[in-house]
């Protein structure tokens, strides 16, 4: 299992690099890696393994987190929220934003990632509703369109794939301007 001492963090190479195309059928090695990734942010979830294994909960881990440079990333989103927001689970493989809504939103707390170990405010502007393309561990396709949280979550560990870190969207100048309309979760 990983543990954060696997966890790549800010300054590693690896997590500004533009992650490659996953091949089917998956290979043992890139099987092995979905189930790990996703075997991490259960245990991250549950608060007795948690503080056993002295982890940080998360609810997406990308790829190249893990320090392989593929177009994978698990995402496990909790069961809260409210009932039209579905909760998502699986393994997004080769994944395309095909649409983007126009509405804005943004979590009101700001975003946290395993890979950035202090906090850094202000908020992550994204689009609330996402439609997003991806293959299972199958190699089956699947169109997914996800709205306020779990799209915001499916943006943060897409971004990872391409080489981007959350605080790259924060306004420097002024990380906690509300000047577009858009929404905020909490
Ligand atoms: C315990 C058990 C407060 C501060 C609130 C915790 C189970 C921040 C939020 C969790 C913040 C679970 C999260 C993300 C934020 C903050 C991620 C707690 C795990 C909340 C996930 C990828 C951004 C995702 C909401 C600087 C590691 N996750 N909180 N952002 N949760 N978690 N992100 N923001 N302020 N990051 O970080 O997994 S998208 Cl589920
Ligand atoms: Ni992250």
């Amino acid at each position: 299992m990983y543990l954060m001492k696997d966890i790549t963090r800010d300054g590693n190479p690896v997590l500004r690099k533009q992650a490659e195309k996953v091949q089917f059928p998956l290979s043992k090695e890139d099987r092995e890696l979905a189930d790990k990734m996703m075997e991490y942010l259960e245990i991250s979830q549950d608060p007795e393994l948690c503080e056993k294994y002295q982890l940080r909960a998360g609810v997406g881990l990308a790829a190249p987190q893990v320090g392989e440079s593929k177009l994978m990333a698990a995402v496990l989103t909790p069961p809260e929220g409210d009932e039209t927001e579905s909760p998502f689970k699986d393994i997004i493989i080769n994944p395309v934003i095909i649409s983007n809504s126009v509405q804005q939103a943004a979590l009101s707390v700001g975003e946290g990632c395993l890979s950035v170990d202090k906090d850094i405010e202000g908020y992550v502007p994204r689009s609330d509703r996402v439609t997003v393309r991806y293959q299972d561990v199958n190699g089956e396709e699947h169109t997914v369109r996800l709205k306020h949280y779990p799209a915001i979550i499916i943006q943060h560990e897409i971004d990872h794939l391409h080489g981007t870190l959350f605080y790259d969207h924060i306004d420097k100048e002024n990380p906690f301007s509300r000047t577009s309309d858009e929404i905020f979760i909490d």
